[in-house]
């Protein structure tokens, strides 16, 4: 009997031992899938999916407490970039000679990568630098097709991984004034033309790896693993001191985006935090250094499927590139950048959308045809985007699949693409993708007293009893792209 009774004790120990330590595991297991996205130290660089073997699904922004979102919020310094919404990302450097071929191959991944895919050595991709000539760079053109894309701001890489400086350096001469035949500052003349349409410049800096120092992160084929560097000296004397120089030498920046945290660590992001904030107080730290930044990005070209909040932004690809590669010339249509700006934004985030110019210092035709597209919607329309906050309901983004599964078991998210809804004070903005004959919304709890199309301000005929609303509409849509309806509400807030 006492025999049954131990065996019984040791049998219930032995289960809650292996209770235990499931949770544990699962527990920890879902924690850092949950801070995937987020860009923690010492992560590997949120890769874009197609550098995945087998992509494991994971969030696309990391969740913060509701005080560390107010946080964000109430902070004055990224006011701009809360009312901004739209910005151009601009990945420039040598990596634009190769376009994406290295000695007759054409490399997979991303453009801006191929020094470390095709692993070439220092020595070799350091003599792109001779040949590097933009003679056909135009900062007022840039900063003008951002203008004419509705962008509010533009964020271009100062030093991209390869470690090659886009602006004239005292700290490192593997710069473009200094080691090209072109000798001048690109970045200073963006200065200027930004500074004439009330762009705000922004410069991604890639702190922690640089594939051309013996010290820096990630070129492990010349200099070997990246535990036996002497990570500290690479910051000492080429990242810090550079970072020092861009936030010195261009005037006011409006944030400096930095990337891919590996080997960062709390108390090396605190020396690139402290330095910012003594030169420039009002620049924005984005959330890839490796500390806590002013706001969070998500992994790349991932918009969540609901509202998220805080303040956030979709770091994105117009292709599937960020540096100029020759032969990708998968664009996305205007339609899909409007629906996917609108998204973001009636969920309460920015939409960061690159270019890759090419070597001679062109932004692809293409591109810039697209983004002029979106830019005219933005004229008509940018009310209901610049400024705007998050949608009140959430039923229009879609719902969990009662049949599909992901590779986690968990229910996929089935988009719906109808329509989306920002908001700001007394108002509200129905985007509709699609046309129908009138539109149907419930669960509104102020009083609708206007309601007109953007496109042309005429008034429509509505209806609203029980909490549900309907506006008639036209038999044809306005425009080609997305039509927008204002709703003026009195009583509560939408
Ligand atoms: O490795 C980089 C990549 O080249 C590109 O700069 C993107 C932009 O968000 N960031 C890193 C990958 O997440």
């Amino acid at each position: 009997m006492q025999n049954s009774v131990k065996r019984s004790v040791r049998q219930s120990v032995f289960l809650r031992a292996v209770v235990a330590t499931l949770l544990i595991v699962v527990t920890v297991a879902a924690a850092f899938r949950f801070k995937a996205a987020g860009q923690q130290p010492n992560q590997q660089p949120n890769q874009p999916s197609n550098q995945q073997a087998t992509p494991t699904p994971r969030p696309a922004i990391t969740m913060v407490s509701p005080e560390d979102a107010a946080r964000e919020m109430n902070n004055p310094r990224s006011k701009w970039f809360r009312e901004a919404k739209y910005g151009l990302f601009i990945h420039w450097g040598l990596y634009a000679i190769p376009a994406g071929t290295w000695k007759g191959q054409q490399i997979p991944g991303i453009g801006e990568w191929i020094m470390n895919r095709a692993k070439v050595p220092v020595k070799e991709y350091e003599q792109l630098a001779a040949q590097f000539n933009p003679v056909k760079f135009n900062a007022e053109e840039w900063a003008q097709m951002a203008q004419d894309a509705g962008m509010k701001y533009l964020t271009i890489t100062s030093k991209h991984h390869d470690g090659f400086a886009m602006f004239k350096s005292e700290a490192s001469k593997y710069n473009i004034f200094d080691a090209t035949p072109f000798k001048r500052d690109p970045l200073k003349e963006l200065q200027a033309a930004c500074a004439k349409r009330g762009i705000k410049l922004c410069f991604y800096y890639s702190q922690a790896q640089d594939w051309h120092e013996p010290n820096g992160a990630g070129n492990t084929w010349d200099f070997g693993p990246d535990d036996q560097k002497d990570f500290d000296q690479y910051l000492r004397n080429k990242a810090l001191p550079q970072v020092r120089e861009i936030l010195t030498q261009y005037g006011q920046l409006g944030m400096i985006w930095f990337d891919t945290p590996r080997l960062m660590n709390e108390q090396r992001a605190e020396q690139f935090t402290k330095m910012v904030r003594e030169l420039q107080p009002d620049c924005l730290i984005n959330g890839r250094l490796g500390g806590k930044g002013d706001y969070r990005s998500t992994g790349d070209n991932r918009i969540p499927d609901q509202v998220v909040p805080g303040v956030w932004e979709v770091p994105a690809t117009i292709n599937d590139t960020w540096g100029y590669k020759s032969y990708d010339d998968h664009w996305k249509q205007p339609a899909d950048i409007v629906f996917k700006l609108v998204d973001i934004a009636s969920k309460g985030g920015n939409y960061l959308l690159n270019v890759g110019p090419t070597a001679e210092g062109v932004i692809p035709q293409p591109s810039q045809d697209i983004l002029r597209k979106v830019g005219q919607w933005l004229k008509v329309n940018g009310e209901a985007v610049y400024g705007a906050g998050p949608t009140p309901f959430g039923q229009e983004f879609g719902k969990l699949s009662e049949t599909q599964k992901d590779q986690r078991g968990q229910p996929v998210f089935e988009q719906a693409k109808e329509w989306r809804v920002t908001t700001k004070p007394g108002r509200l903005y129905i985007h509709l993708f699609t046309w129908p004959k009138e539109f149907a919304l419930e669960g509104l709890k102020g009083k609708v007293t206007k309601a007109y199309l953007l496109a042309d301000s005429k008034a429509l005929k509505f209806s609203q009893s029980d909490g549900k609303l309907v506006v008639q509409l036209p038999d044809k849509a306005p425009g080609e792209l997305a039509s927008v309806i204002r709703l003026d509400v009195s009583g509560v807030n939408p």
